[in-house]
């Protein structure tokens, strides 16, 4: 075999090991992407919504520079649906140890769906620049 050949070969196993990896994280980790809603009017004003025992809604508003909320207490192993917008400029909001990376964009909100399974401190940041006070923008939720 060339090495034309043997190139092509590893590249094409690569490809394929990738694109396992890519079907292993949606449906054996149930990894999902981020959901922008756009067609409806976003809220103005930050709530916590207990649905039933474990299941819960945060409706987040991301402004310079602190996210509200800025405390939210659940109970682990909660389900909770988080919607997430601003109404000043872009912010991201990522909640440590979790796989929750969103952007908090004006005139938009954006949706993921977490579980607390371990109890502790998460601390909500933000990630994308947006102003003077970035560094000290973020606020926390507490699984107890
Ligand atoms: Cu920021």
């Amino acid at each position: 075999m060339n090495a034309e050949k043997l190139a092509l070969s590893l590249s094409s196993i690569l490809l394929l090991l990738f694109f396992a990896l890519i079907l292993y994280g949606a449906y054996v980790r149930g990894i999902d992407l981020p959901t922008c809603i756009t067609n409806v009017k976003p809220f103005d004003k930050d709530t916590v919504i207990k649905i039933s025992e474990n299941r819960y809604e945060i409706r987040y508003i991301a402004r310079q520079f602190s996210f509200f909320p800025m405390e939210v207490k659940i109970p682990k192993n909660s389900i909770v649906d988080i919607y997430l917008t601003s109404p000043d400029v872009t912010h991201g909001m990522q909640i440590e140890n979790t796989n929750v990376n969103l952007m908090a964009i004006p005139g938009a909100i954006t949706y993921y769906r977490v579980k607390f399974d371990k109890p502790g401190e998460y601390r909500v940041v933000c990630h994308e620049y947006c102003g003077l006070g970035h560094q000290n923008m973020m606020s926390k939720i507490i699984v107890y």
